[in-house]
């Protein structure tokens, strides 16, 4: 139980003392992933990045897409710092690796 006191007894002596334990966790700072429109990568190689590494329905990933290229930014999702970055890492790399210009970016929710 976080917060609660604690008391140490020392065996009776009467000079325990009242501690007050800090809460042993803390909610993770959260990073939402932001893919960028430009005018070259293929649509369906967007719906693809959004199924593959977003693991998003299809349905989802084509809203997703679309709402990216009407508005020129969209969210995939929210993450911890570590895996935010891993999937940012993975979008960069496919989309070089296919040579598209697609451009993904992390923010402090
Ligand atoms: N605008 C691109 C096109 O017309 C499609 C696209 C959508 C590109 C979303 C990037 O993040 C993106 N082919």
């Amino acid at each position: 139980m976080a917060d609660k006191k604690d008391f140490d007894d020392d065996g009776g002596s009467q000079t325990g003392t009242i501690t007050k334990t800090k809460p042993k966790t803390k909610k993770p700072r959260l990073y939402k992933v932001l893919l960028l429109n430009d005018d070259y990568t293929p649509m369906e190689f967007v719906i693809f990045v959004l199924e593959s590494i977003f693991s998003k329905s299809r349905e989802d990933a084509t809203a997703i897409m679309l709402h990216v290229h009407q508005k020129g930014v969209g969210l995939c999702g929210v993450y911890t710092y570590e895996i935010a970055e891993t999937k940012l890492t993975q979008v960069m790399d496919l989309a070089l690796e296919h040579q598209h210009p697609l451009q993904c970016t992390m923010e402090k929710e």
